[in-house]
Parts: structure tokens; C-alpha cells; sequence
């Protein structure tokens, strides 16, 4: 049975922040996730630094730009993508990826974020990797800001509080959609857009204890709706540099359950869901949903917010929705005594029907048919899966291979459950774009050994290794669903 349309668009998504390296190299300046530390397992005093990243301050940025040591800032050195990308991209091409999914760092671009003319190093450095691309007839699929402002921005303006940074952002997005106008037709505006909630550091550039605690969630919903109104912009300033384009928002998308049928638990996990859908209920809509002014009006928040505003949120809604989907969490009213894990937004309650990664992430591929039936019949508009895949340890064998059957069978469950979704739901999907293709630093443990990759890459969590790219079981495995359009499993 064809379950996946002619032109589905298959492949595979990294970011530069963790996996480019050469943070230093080619003119670029530091972004947030320059400063971002590793945790010594051995040290619990590191490991509540890194859970506090969320919080980090202005003595700690300090002090990390201080070091060059690459030891404890693994995204500093990433997998070394800048120098390997030539011989990455030919791997990535070999499984016949017909979509590349990554990010420019705006840093490159603008080593400070403030500046009016771009660091032509940085630019020619896209020019190639896009190429490069195009020459196996991959499409790049290019996300404007993936956890990675540059850190001049947050210590001098405030980050995303500052509605200058609106200025900036248009400045830069700009600059790329003229630069690559020939070479990208798929854009992303901010990656996990949602996320300005949860790392406010990371995604916001806000350093929490410049701020007074009370005020904080206000400032993060101002933050945020500067960000809305630039990727309104950014939309808009797409269309008018590259007409055939299409711009999509990008959200983490979980499904949640309600624990039990209690209608406590109902209205706990519809509300749960608001915390998601206000992102993209504003930028498909363009408007914001009244459940959220609602709670800005009861909790007496005064988001500053002109009928300009407005009027471009309106006028540039997202052409398409893009998320990242990794598992489900069950929500309760009440939590006392239910048995949590970790989630990959918020600790989870544990779902008994489910099993768990290795770092507790539940896995749920019906959840993903979930998602795609509840955005494709609330939105109308086409979705694109752009992250889903397994975080484990792997383990080199005897025969110097790695049999990760344990991924494929996360990925071909999930993969299923998409094709369910187009060919009996009737959702329409533009494409797939496994996170992550080849080896990179994790996200939220920056860690080298939570791995997602075909590709194995020879790094530890300290940053030494040879670098060397190898393929796994999974490679082979990818290469076939893509020629036979995932008709084979
Ligand atoms: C998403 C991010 C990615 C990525 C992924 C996996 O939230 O967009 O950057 O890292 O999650 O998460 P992690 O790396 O924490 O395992």
C-alpha cells in the first residue's frame, strides 16, 4: 500500500550550535550556546550548574568567556562540522536525503547582532554548505535561529526584552533570504519557538537575575512577543526576497494525555496543550488566541503591544507547521505520589503503557499520528515533522560495528504511524527530517554520548576523539525507507 506522496520530502536535521564547532573560526562571534557547560557526571556541584543554565548569570558568562578550554563547552567544538561538512553532506547524500535540515548561526553572520554590515566570511561559508547540498540534489530546509543568539545581544540589550532586537533579526534575515535566495526555498523562523518559557537564556537571551523574580514570566511573555512580531517579519521580508518560498513556524510538539478520566485531569491537560498551541494558534492565525490575553488580563500582565504589531502578525501568517516530535507525557491535576520521569520539556508523569529511553523520554509513535491528526484539523495547513529520533548510548561491537536496532525500531514505529496519518487521516505532510542524521551534542545534557545519528561520530563529552565519521546499522537501514518512499516497512 503507497502511503507517502511522489516528492515527500525525506531527510535528516542538525543545528549549528551543536554541531558545527570553530567557534572562534571564520569571524563568528559567541552565541549562548558558546557558554553552555558540560556537567562532570563525577561532580554534583557541575551538574547543578548545568540545571540551572536556564538561570545562568552574568558572572557565569563572564567567566566562560574567559576560558578557551573546550573541555566543559562542548558546543564549542561540536562534532567539528565546519571543516568535516563537505565529507558529512556526501554521507548524508548517500542515504539519498532529498531535504537537509539546518541552522545558520546569526553569530557567523553577525558576530555581535548589532552590526549593519555582515561578516562576508560567515555568509560565504552558507554559500558552500548550500552548494554542496545542491550539488547531490538535496534541498536545504534552513532555520534562522536554533538556540543560538549571539551573546552580545543578551549581555548588552537584554536579549529578545529589547524590542531592538526585532530591528536586528529583520536586519539579518534580510541579509540571508537575499544571499540565498537561489540556493533555499524552505525556511524556519525559530526553532521551538515555545522554549522561550523553559530556557529563557537559551532561546530568549534573558539573564534571570537581572530581572526582579516577581516580574520574570512577564518579561519572558514580552520577549516572546517581540519574537512573534519578528517572525511575522521575517516571513513577510522571505516572501518579498524569494516569491516561491515557504516560511513554517517550528513548535515542540508534545502529545499529552490526561492521566485518568477524571475531568480534573481533562481540563489539566487542555491546558497543558494551550502552552503549545499559543505559538502556532499566533502564527498561523496571526492573532493572539483569547485564552492567552485572558491570562495575561487575570494575572495583570501588560504586554506592550502596538496595533502595528498587530497588523504584521496579521497580514504574515506561517505557510506551513513544522515541529519536533520525540514522545507523549500524561498530565494530572494532582500529582502527589504518581511516578515521574523525565520528559523532554517538563518532568513527566509516567505513562504505564509506554516504555522509556535511556534518558526516560517516553516513547510514543501512536502519539505522533495524534499530533498530526490534532495540528492538521485545527490549522488546515500542511505540517512538517522536522525532528523525531532515539537518544541512546551506542556501543561499538567486536567487528568494529554498531548494530542500533533499537533505533530503527523507534524510527520505523514512528515512521508508520506518519504514513497512517497521510493515508488515512488525510493530513497532509511535506516531509520528514530525522533529528539528528549523524552524531551531534545533545541539546539539554550537552552531552556527546546521548546519540541520535546513522553516523557515528569518534567524540567523547569532553571533546576528545578522532573525529571520525562511521556508519551504523541504521544508515543502510534509512537509505532503503528513502528509496522505496517508506513504502517498505
Ligand atoms: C530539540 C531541539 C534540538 C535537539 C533535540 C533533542 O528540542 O530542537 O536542538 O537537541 O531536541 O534533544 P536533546 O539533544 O536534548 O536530546
Amino acid at each position: 500500500m503507497k502511503m507517502f506522496p511522489e516528492g515527500f520530502l525525506w531527510g535528516g536535521a542538525i543545528a549549528a550550535n551543536q554541531c558545527e564547532g570553530a567557534w572562534k573560526e571564520g569571524g563568528k562571534g559567541p552565541s549562548v550556546a558558546d557558554v553552555a557547560k558540560f556537567a562532570d557526571p563525577q561532580s554534583q556541584k557541575d551538574l547543578l550548574d548545568i540545571h540551572k543554565l536556564t538561570d545562568i548569570d552574568d558572572e557565569a558568562i563572564a567567566k566562560a568567556l574567559a576560558t578557551d578550554d573546550e573541555t566543559y563547552y562542548p558546543k564549542r567544538h561540536g562534532i567539528d562540522f565546519y571543516h568535516h561538512y563537505k565529507e558529512d553532506i556526501r554521507l548524508l547524500a548517500g542515504m539519498g536525503f532529498k531535504v537537509f535540515r539546518l541552522s545558520i548561526a546569526w553569530s557567523r553572520i553577525f558576530p555581535h547582532g548589532d552590526e549593519e554590515t555582515p561578516n562576508e566570511e560567515g555568509l560565504q561559508f552558507y554559500d558552500d554548505v548550500f552548494d554542496e547540498c545542491l550539488k547531490y540534489g538535496m534541498q536545504p530546509l534552513v532555520t534562522m535561529s536554533h538556540y543560538e543568539p549571539p551573546l552580545y545581544l543578551v549581555t548588552k540589550y537584554n536579549g529578545w526584552y529589547n524590542r531592538k532586537l526585532i530591528d536586528f533579526f529583520t536586519h539579518y534575515v534580510d541579509v540571508i533570504t537575499k544571499r540565498y535566495q537561489d540556493k533555499v526555498k524552505y525556511w524556519l523562523t525559530f526553532n521551538e519557538i515555545d522554549s522561550i518559557i523553559r530556557h529563557p537564556f537559551m532561546t530568549g537571551g534573558l539573564i534571570e537575575s537581572r530581572f526582579d523574580p516577581e516580574q520574570f514570566e512577564e518579561v519572558e511573555y514580552q520577549a516572546m512577543h517581540h519574537q512573534f512580531v519578528a517572525s511575522a517579519l521575517a516571513v513577510k521580508i522571505t516572501h518579498q526576497n524569494i516569491p516561491d518560498a515557504k516560511v513554517g513556524c517550528m513548535l515542540t510538539k508534545v502529545t499529552f494525555y490526561p492521566y485518568t478520566c477524571k475531568p480534573e485531569d481533562v481540563l489539566e491537560e487542555r491546558e497543558k496543550m494551550r502552552e503549545i498551541y499559543c505559538y502556532s494558534d499566533t502564527q498561523v492565525f496571526g492573532e493572539y488566541p483569547q485564552y492567552l490575553l485572558t491570562k495575561y488580563h487575570n494575572k495583570g500582565y501588560h504586554i506592550v503591544m502596538s496595533e502595528e504589531d498587530l497588523k504584521i502578525m496579521k497580514e504574515n501568517p506561517v505557510d506551513f507547521i513544522s515541529f519536533s516530535y520525540y514522545s507523549s507525557n500524561c498530565v494530572a491535576k494532582d500529582t502527589s505520589g504518581l511516578d515521574v520521569t523525565t520528559g523532554n520539556t517538563t518532568m513527566a508523569i509516567k505513562n504505564p503503557y509506554l516504555p522509556s529511553s535511556q534518558w526516560g523520554w517516553q516513547i510514543d509513535p501512536i502519539g505522533l499520528r495524534i499530533s498530526l491528526i490534532d495540528l492538521y484539523d485545527r490549522y488546515h495547513k500542511p505540517l512538517f515533522v522536522v525532528e523525531n529520533g532515539l537518544g541512546a548510548i551506542d556501543t561499538i561491537d567486536e567487528n568494529g560495528e554498531i548494530q542500533d536496532d533499537y533505533r530503527i525500531d523507534y524510527l520505523s514505529e514512528h515512521i508508520k504511524q506518519m504514513g497512517y496519518a497521510i493515508h488515512d487521516d488525510g493530513v497532509e505532510l511535506m516531509g520528514y527530517t530525522t533529528w539528528a542524521p549523524i552524531d551531534l551534542v545533545s541539546n539539554s545534557s550537552n552531552q556527546m554520548s546521548k546519540r541520535y545519528g546513522f553516523i557515528y561520530v569518534d567524540v567523547d563529552d569532553y571533546g576528545h576523539g578522532s573525529y571520525k565519521r562511521m556508519k551504523k546499522k541504521s544508515y543502510d537501514w534509512y537509505k532503503q525507507v528513502i528509496e522505496h518512499n517508506g513504502d517498505n516497512l
